[in-house]
């Protein structure tokens, strides 16, 4: 700080802001009635994901219950689980996408 003599002090931060932001899961839910081809066109539709990825990330959901489609910042997160709730009702398959907070 700087003292002037007139009983004021002027405090002066050095240290950069480096805070991280919090990065959250996307993960999607395994169900009875939703196609495989579906939950791959998802995959590689809204996580940029190829086939093969895909393909694995879905069967590891089919026999697991659960499964990571990505992490990202909390916005992107919340985009990422509109987009794939919203396309999922409009084709009428139950497919589940939710977020979690890594
Ligand atoms: N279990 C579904 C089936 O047998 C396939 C499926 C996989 C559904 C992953 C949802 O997130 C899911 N048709």
């Amino acid at each position: 700080g700087n003292e002037a003599g007139r009983g004021t002090t002027v405090i002066t931060r050095t240290k950069t802001k480096t805070k991280k932001p919090s990065l959250y899961r996307v993960l999607i839910l395994n169900d009875d009635y939703t196609p495989m081809e579906f939950v791959v066109h998802v995959l590689e539709r809204f996580f940029q994901k190829d086939r093969e990825a895909a393909t694995r990330i879905m069967l590891h959901v089919h026999n697991h219950g659960v499964g990571e489609c990505g992490v990202y910042t909390f916005e992107v997160a919340e985009t990422k689980v509109s987009q794939v709730m919203d396309f999922a009702r409009q084709n009428q398959h139950p497919l589940q996408c939710v977020m979690e907070k890594k």
